[in-house]
């Protein structure tokens, strides 16, 4: 019989595109999940366009919507929690962490902390305390910063390899965090080089080096953590390097074909608030058949 595979995400929906939980369902289904999407804020379009319309829930509608799914006893393997749009919605989701992890304490906590990105906050400074609070709860299983979200964290550059590892020990530890995977870090010296590294407590660290593609996306790290989500059910989170690696072989294949797609509209690369924003929205509909695929085997890490 197959196992249950359900998971509550709490994240971003936008009308057109792909961010936060329209990057994460498509691909999670496909992979077998029922994906219940508590969508904390519903836009027309990703913040990157520059012109944005649409809503936000409060910490209270959060709750109350979560209150309506708990009644049913709805039963969850996973709970996936990304951008959210402000402290109270940052505190509405503790409370619904900590009540899943009341009921089902194997329940796997994916949070990413989407906080910015390239050296810039896109949330209000009030919710760094909120993150911290929920990480020294002891209640997450896995967090995916990126390295600007590491440095918010941990007060720590990530410029040399000796602070990546002074970092990953402080949220180890300060934190209470056991497993981790920073999404993105630019090579010290090599900005053709993107590392992924990751972090199990008391086990060395592993890193995954990928060529980078000369291009701006977004959504990319909701596509991530989604797909790192599912990999760490498949794999298990001893295996956290051989998870991370088919998590990221499926993400850099659908840049590619993502990529691929602006080229072929004469877009060469595309920055933020550009109208060629539009050729990049990752292309997940024409990448089915890359989710389909249950094993990819050819990304490598190195310890
Ligand atoms: N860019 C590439 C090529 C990636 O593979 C990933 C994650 O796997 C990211 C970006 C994610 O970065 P962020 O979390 O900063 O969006
Ligand atoms: O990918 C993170 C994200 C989530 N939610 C919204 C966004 C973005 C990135 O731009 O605009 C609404």
């Amino acid at each position: 019989m197959q196992t249950e595979k359900q998971v509550l995400a709490i994240q971003s929906h936008v009308v057109h595109g792909y961010v936060g939980n329209k990057s994460a369902t498509l691909p999670l289904q496909i992979r077998g999940w029922d994906v219940d999407c508590l969508n904390a804020v519903q836009f027309s379009n990703h913040t990157g366009y520059g012109h944005v319309e649409g809503y936000k829930l409060s910490g209270s509608q959060i709750k109350n919507i979560y209150e309506g799914l708990r009644a049913q006893e709805f039963e969850y393997q996973a709970l996936l929690t990304g951008y959210l749009p402000s402290a109270e919605a940052v505190e509405a989701v503790f409370e619904v962490g900590t009540q899943m992890k009341s009921t089902n304490k194997d329940m796997i906590w994916l949070l990413d902390p989407v906080m910015g990105d390239e050296g810039r906050l896109y949330v209000k400074e009030d919710v760094i305390p909120v993150y911290k609070k929920i990480l020294k709860s002891g209640l997450v299983t896995l967090i995916t910063p990126n390295h600007f979200e590491v440095e918010v964290l941990t007060g720590i550059q990530l410029n040399s390899k000796e602070n990546v590892i002074k970092a990953l020990d402080f949220m180890h530890r300060e934190y209470n965090i056991e497993h981790i995977v920073i999404s993105s870090v630019p090579h010290a010296t090599d900005n053709t080089i993107l590392l992924t590294i990751g972090s199990t407590i008391n086990e060395k660290p592993f890193v995954i080096r990928q060529s980078k593609i000369q291009s701006y996306f977004t959504g990319t790290g909701d596509l991530f953590a989604a797909l790192l989500l599912d990999s760490v059910h498949r794999y298990g989170l001893s295996n956290l390097a051989i998870a991370t690696t088919r998590a990221i072989s499926i993400v850099s294949k659908t840049l590619k074909r993502t990529y691929e797609f602006g080229l072929s509209k004469n877009v060469p690369g595309c920055k933020m608030a550009d109208k060629s924003m539009k050729f990049y929205e990752l292309r997940l509909v024409q990448c089915i058949d890359i989710f389909s695929q249950i094993e990819h085997t050819d990304v490598k890490y190195e310890e």
